[in-house]
């Protein structure tokens, strides 16, 4: 069985309702089991700035399927959400990536794992925090990455109850 971390972005209404529909496809999946849940969290929009806040949540599932595998079902679920791909960066109807896979390092054409950027982001670091306090990033401690963040980073995660 293969532990994994999955990042859930949203930035089009209705956001709430995206979420709900991701997870739900992801539970649907025998494959699949979630184990945790990180609240939501509204984000302020990184990379491409022009453009809506977000609802970002991070969650832990157990599944037998292979990264390539999981990816296709991530995929997918985006698709039948009905994510367009336009601009890089930009808003979406649900976006779901493979933060971890085990402990594994994975570096193929479609996917890399660790992702490339979750270091840096605090919409992935402070929910993925909350579920997983004691994890490492390759050699550095959530704790250590997070502290590195700067503190309007910090700031524009917020815990969202609605
Ligand atoms: N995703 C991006 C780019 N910028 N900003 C926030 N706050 N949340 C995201 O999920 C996000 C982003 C590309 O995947
Ligand atoms: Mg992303
Ligand atoms: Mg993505």
């Amino acid at each position: 069985m293969n532990r994994v971390y999955l990042g859930l972005g949203t930035n089009i209404e209705p956001r709430k309702s995206h979420l709900e529909k991701a997870l739900e496809q992801l539970k649907q999946n025998e494959a699949i089991t979630i184990v945790k849940q990180s609240n939501r969290y509204e984000t302020a929009p990184v990379g491409y700035t022009e453009q809506a806040d977000f609802l970002n949540m991070v969650v832990e599932i157990k599944t037998t399927l292979s990264p390539e595998l999981l990816l296709d079902r991530c995929q997918t679920i985006e698709k039948e959400l009905g994510r367009e791909r336009t601009i890089r960066f930009g808003p979406r109807t649900i976006d779901l990536d493979i933060l971890l896979y085990n402990e594994e390092n994975i570096k193929t054409e479609r996917l890399t794992v660790p992702h490339p950027r979750m270091h840096e982001r605090g919409f992935v670091l402070i929910p993925l925090a909350e579920i997983a306090p004691h994890i490492k990033i390759g050699e550095e401690t959530i704790d250590k990455l997070l502290n590195k963040l700067p503190k309007q980073e910090r700031d524009d995660v917020k815990v969202w109850q609605q």
